[in-house]
């Protein structure tokens, strides 16, 4: 028999809105869920010295700039494929897709290989989530964890993935989040949404 189709649910927010934290939790207690976050997936291969895309990575992570599709793409597709072989069969596909090239990137390499159940969007002002980034860019050893950088990551969240985000919202597959309670409250919020989508 086939095995089954992967179901995806995209994760959408601005930077530091919390989705990481909130995949983490979903994962911690939906262990069918595994959490691919597209960004941690471009630093590691950033980090990896065999990897020929490692610098142009490194510079649009500074720079706030969305990565080519291309490279993207195939790092999610290979982290599917280790957890599938593990017996995952739900995603929650972090931090992707951000602009119309991932979108269109996504639909040509995946396609009909998924279905993806919608997005799950965590809403929360800039004033807030520029707190929570510089309040992590002490430990997170992160490069894009200065006020420069989240300037630049607030631009590219605006200009290029909310439009995504309302592309979505016109097919009506968009379960919006307040991302602006404590992590608790959060938590029981994203859980009352990821009930909807698993209905
Ligand atoms: N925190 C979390 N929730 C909180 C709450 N409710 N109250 C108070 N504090 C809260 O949280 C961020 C911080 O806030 C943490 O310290 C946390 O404890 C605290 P986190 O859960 O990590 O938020 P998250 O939304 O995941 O923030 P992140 O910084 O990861 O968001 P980004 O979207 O900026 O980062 P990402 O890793 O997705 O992308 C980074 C870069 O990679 C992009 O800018 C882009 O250059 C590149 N990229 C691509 O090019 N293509 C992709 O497809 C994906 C990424
Ligand atoms: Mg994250």
């Amino acid at each position: 028999v086939a095995p089954p189709k992967p179901r995806v649910l995209f994760v959408l927010g601005g930077p530091g809105a919390g989705k990481g934290t909130q995949c983490t939790n979903i994962c911690t207690r939906f262990p069918h869920w595994s959490h691919i976050s597209a960004g941690d997936c471009l630093r590691a291969e950033r980090n990896d010295p065999q990897s020929k895309d490692g610098e142009l990575i490194n510079s649009y992570l500074k720079e706030g700039k969305i990565v080519p599709v291309e490279i993207t793409v195939r790092l999610l597709e290979k982290a599917m494929q280790k957890d599938m072989a593990q017996g995952k069969t739900d995603f929650l596909i972090d931090g992707f897709p951000r602009n119309l090239d991932n979108v269109t990137g996504w639909e040509q390499v995946i396609g009909d290989r998924a279905d993806v159940l919608g997005v799950l969007f965590f809403e929360a002002t800039e004033t807030e989530m520029e707190k929570r980034l510089l309040g992590r860019s002490a430990t997170s050893g992160r490069v894009d964890d200065n006020l420069e950088s989240i300037r630049k990551r607030f631009r590219t969240y605006e200009k290029e993935t909310m439009p995504i985000v309302e592309k979505y919202k016109k097919q009506r597959m968009v379960f919006t989040v307040d991302g602006m309670q404590s992590v608790d409250e959060v938590w029981s919020h994203t859980l009352t949404k990821l009930r909807e989508v698993e209905a």
